[in-house]
């Protein structure tokens, strides 16, 4: 009897649409400071744009006060068309697309509230990419912490304009343009198209950079196989085994967050048989 074992990196491409709503969680919308009380991230207003949009690069629209009115988190798109710089007349709060926030929301009556943090500290703001949960504080001299510990997203947005599946803020990012990229195209010939490289949000730019198994270990037993594979920290990600390639089945650990770095290590059971096959999934946080 011949075992195989064989590994594979796949991407798993998201559908583009529109964001037209807050992302904020129904459940949990609020953030609070002691010195003005509860803020609704999820207000409606009568116009566009609502309550927060988080996504990807930036954090967008309002939230409200009932004693301070509303404090604007970004409103137009940032000037570079990927985060706000936060000079003037280009503000607003931006997601590092790993979870953690920066920048600066304002509000005529209170005055700037800073999302600047420390990278390395307990308290700094951020959202939770496996479950969208906020944590973290906002500071404003007026207003004093505002703690978001009980705010939360249900889904983090990726605006695409131009419908090829790859958010508008990396093609931006990545090539100054909504042109370059797209669904099939392959800027640094590396055989992950752009489309693949911004799922798994590798380098579409170096072709020594994609989304790749480059390490696999077969535990004694043959009932267990540990992968090492490229990661980024704004990605999740899922391993499968197949018996011929047709069905896929999930790893029983579900969706799982990556390690620090650039690679993450990760093993997937399974039972005996004669061949087996392995892939792993990048997944967009809160998006699929
Ligand atoms: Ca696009
Ligand atoms: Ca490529
Ligand atoms: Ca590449």
């Amino acid at each position: 009897m011949t075992f195989r074992f064989t590994a594979l990196a796949f991407v798993l491409a998201a559908a583009p649409g529109v964001i037209a709503d807050s992302t904020i969680s129904p459940a949990n919308p609020y953030s609070f400071s002691a010195n003005v009380g509860w803020l609704n991230n999820k207000h409606d207003q009568p116009s566009a744009p609502a309550g927060l949009v988080v996504s990807e690069y930036t954090v967008q629209g309002y939230a409200y006060g009932a004693n301070i009115g509303w404090i604007r988190f970004g409103v137009s798109s940032p000037a570079n068309g990927v985060r706000y710089s936060n000079a003037a007349g280009d503000t607003g709060v931006n997601h590092n697309g790993t979870g953690d926030l920066s920048g600066y929301a304002y509000g005529a009556n209170v005055g700037w509230i800073s999302f600047n943090a420390s990278p390395s500290s307990p308290d700094r703001p951020r959202v939770n990419l496996a479950n969208g949960t906020f944590a973290g504080y906002a500071y404003g001299a007026n207003i004093g912490w505002v703690n978001l510990a009980m705010l939360a997203t249900s889904t983090i947005s990726a605006p695409d304009t131009d419908a090829d599946g790859i958010a508008d803020a990396w093609e931006i990012e990545h090539f100054s343009n909504l042109t370059t990229a797209n669904a099939t195209s392959d800027s640094d010939g590396d055989g992950a198209t752009d489309l693949t490289e911004y799922t798994a949000m590798s380098d579409p730019s170096d072709a020594t950079k994609f989304f790749k198994i480059t390490s696999q270990t077969l535990d004694a037993g043959m009932a267990k196989m540990t992968l090492v594979f490229t990661t980024n920290g704004a990605r999740l990600y899922r391993l499968q085994w197949s018996p011929d390639l047709a069905v896929w089945v999930n790893d029983a650990s579900g969706i799982q967050e990556p390690d620090a770095g650039p690679t993450t290590t990760k093993f997937i059971t399974f039972p005996a048989g004669s061949q087996r096959f392995f892939r792993v999934i990048a997944i967009k946080p809160l998006q699929n």
